[in-house]
């Protein structure tokens, strides 16, 4: 333990002051204080505190390291986080945020998943947002969320807006950061699966989600004896109107892809802006069927050694498809595969091996391409990829006509990383991280020379990693999050399913290395992203009193006090409630059996975080009421009954005695 006596010391120098005040308030005279010297602090007391200090360590077998991390990471009470994380909840359908660089978890959003504890999905706003994104099959409550995206100004996150994406039912989310509220879900037939999604361009005018797995466009049935010809990829850019806070669907359009497994996809910036990147996987077209005396898919889409990186000039698509050169399968205009090929809007570029990850590199000349089944990173030359493009200097085409480039002559070179590299981020001083998936490390690389330069492990299966800042032109380096799929030996055991494992990565130290574990018991999150803190402005009360978070304005049912009331309509119940700590008003709802109760509650509070719940037994209603907030709430009272309700935040002192009741009378 000596060596780590000097760091001890040191750590002191800064922390005196405080731990003396502290020891003299509180314990008397420092029995360890020389003689005649009580009350003279620094001398007699640094070494007793040191002593301390070096004994904690010692008896929870603390390293110097782990004192820095501690150091780096610990935030104490009242102190707020530099950064935001905004981490997919995968299979979970939410999102989580969690502040950096304390790990600490601040908030879940529900987005395609009911969730209680915020009464999304329970009132009538909620549940038609949740039911605006069913598809065609009925009615979901779930998601494979995977590529959370802020909404960018000229390449930088703006603050505004996140979308997030549903692989397996393929829709797009809205979520407004002013409240952290969902608004709008998404959803078109023309594709049954997607992945890479969700990606904006660097104004947010388009938001990109590329289907995955092949299938008849429309939603139509076609059997695989026909899937050459019948099946197809599509890639869907949504137009966002920033105005409005809201996808247009009308404006929004796609172009028609062959059947590859489009992977994932990054926009252009800067001299690539205007542009967009998928890359794919499975361009020998397999469909499976190892029952049905077939190769099993996994090996018979590994066969060729090149896919395709598609790239796609989506300024001109948007040209084109405004120019009316669509046709409108299900609800969505799609430029058609002979169309983009005609006007050049897609060129597909070699790329090796099941490729995993197209990452734009903040100055928007390179487009970093990982290989799972490969060692190396791929780099391309963007500007060159361009120039090609005009020359049309092609080297052939792909069985649906669409030109390719040559792999030499397209890229700037490839770094030797290690087994199984899957996606890169960028920082501030030209370095890429690339989440090395077989291997479980974060490995550090030179932008400049395309050489390894550090590897960090992780622990283990890396699957994304996310920097500060670092999907903008301008990454801010510092943090990085290396989000793992297995958690293996590193918490307590807690059944066959695990935690995911975020670990935070001090960017800052002379060598990168792991801070801090945070188990993130939720479904697999695949990405996140990561902002300053300060970009966002959230509100703290919906204003006016009355406010529907969903429109944020005033609700056409919002409530006065003092005008609460119940008015009959036949078997139609209209109560006018509001809610104030720490009472109800009305308290008491009465109904007959086989009403339909239009329950309208708003907020009157104006003190942040000032929330009241309302369950009402046995109708599945809980009400989570943030301070102004107007709730519309429908249902039907099928059973004659005493129902308590209640409040079911602990707003007051009298929390408990915010009740009433809904009475049921029987029929007749
Ligand atoms: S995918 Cu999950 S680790 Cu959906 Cu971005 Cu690579
Ligand atoms: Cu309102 Cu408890």
């Amino acid at each position: 333990m000596t060596r780590h006596i000097p760091f001890v010391r040191l750590a002191l120098a800064t922390a005196a002051p405080a731990t003396l005040a502290l020891a003299a308030a509180c314990s008397g005279p420092d029995p360890t204080a020389a003689p005649g010297t009580p009350g003279s602090a620094a001398p007699g007391a640094a070494p007793a505190a040191s002593g301390d200090l070096a004994a904690l360590m010692k008896a929870r077998g603390l390293s110097e390291d782990d004192v820095t991390a501690a150091l780096k990471t610990y935030t104490p009470t009242g102190k707020k986080d530099e950064y935001f994380v905004f981490a997919s909840g995968g299979h979970g359908g939410n999102v989580i945020v969690i502040g950096v660089p304390s790990m600490r978890i601040l908030k879940y959003i529900g987005v395609f998943t009911p969730e209680p504890w915020q009464g999304y999905g329970f009132d009538d706003p909620t549940r038609a947002l949740l039911r605006s994104g069913d598809r065609a099959v009925g009615e979901l409550n779930w998601a494979d969320m995977h590529h959370p995206a802020l909404s960018e100004t000229g390449g930088e996150y703006d603050g505004q807006y996140l979308f997030v994406n549903d692989k397996a039912n393929p829709r797009v989310a809205v979520i407004n950061l002013k409240d952290f509220t969902t608004t709008q879900i998404v959803t078109t037939e023309l594709i049954q699966s997607e992945h890479g999604a969700t990606f904006v361009t660097p104004n947010t005018d388009y938001i990109i989600e590329s289907s995955q797995y092949p299938t008849p466009l429309g939603g139509a049935y076609a059997d695989f004896t026909k899937f050459n010809d019948s099946y197809r990829g599509a890639v869907i850019l949504w137009k966002f109107d920033r105005e409005k806070g809201k996808i247009d669907k009308a404006q929004s359009f796609a172009i028609e892809l062959p059947p590859y497994m489009q992977d994932l996809a990054d926009a252009g910036k800067k001299v690539s802006d205007g542009w967009l990147f998928i890359n794919s996987i499975n361009t020998e077209r397999c469909w499976g069927g190892n029952l049905e005396g077939n190769p099993p898919l996994e090996s018979c889409a590994s066969q060729n050694d090149m896919d395709y990186l598609h790239v796609i000039n989506w300024k001109k698509a948007a040209e084109i498809a405004a120019a009316g050169k669509t046709t409108t399968i299900s609800d969505m205009r799609v430029i058609g595969l002979q169309t983009a090929i005609d006007e050049q809007l897609l060129t597909f570029v070699p790329e090796p091996k099941s490729p995993h990850g197209v990452d734009v590199t903040p100055d928007g000349t390179g487009v970093v391409v990982g290989g799972k089944l490969d060692t190396h990173t791929t780099v391309y030359d963007i500007p060159k990829i361009l120039q090609l493009i005009a020359a049309k200097t092609y080297t052939g085409k792909d069985p649906y006509g669409v030109p390719i480039l040559d792999f030499k002559a397209a890229i700037k070179g490839q770094c030797e990383i290690g087994l199984g590299p899957l996606h890169t981020v960028f920082d501030d001083k030209g370095f890429a991280y690339t989440s090395v998936f077989i291997e479980s490390v974060v490995a550090k690389w030179s932008l400049a020379d395309l050489k390894v330069v550090d590897k960090v492990s992780t622990h283990y299966n890396i699957g994304h990693l996310v920097s500060a800042e670092g999907d903008t032109v301008s990454p801010d380096g510092k943090y990085l999050i290396a989000m793992n799929k297995w958690a293996l030996d590193r918490f307590a055991g807690v059944g066959p399913l695990l935690p995911q494992n975020f670990q935070l990565v001090d960017l800052d130290a002379a060598k990168p290395r792991v801070i801090y574990d945070m188990p993130l018991p939720l479904g697999e999150p695949h990405n996140a992203q990561m902002i300053k803190a300060d970009k966002l402005k959230p509100i703290e009360v919906y204003k006016p009193v009355g406010t529907n978070p969903l429109t944020h304005e005033k609700d056409a049912f919002a409530v006065e006090g003092g005008k609460e009331r119940i008015e009959r309509n036949g078997t139609d119940v209209h109560v006018y409630m509001t809610a104030i700590r720490s009472h109800f008003t009305p308290d008491i709802v009465r109904a007959k059996e086989g009403d339909t109760i239009h329950l309208h509650l708003t907020s009157l509070e104006q003190a942040h975080d000032a929330t009241h719940g309302l369950a009402i037994g046995s109708h599945d209603i809980n009400i989570s009421l943030e301070p102004g907030e107007h709730s519309n709430v429908t249902f039907k009272v099928p059973k004659a009954g005493v129902y308590p309700l209640y409040c079911t935040e602990f707003c007051s002192a009298l929390h408990l005695e915010m009740a009433g009741y809904l009475l049921v009378e029987p029929k007749g």
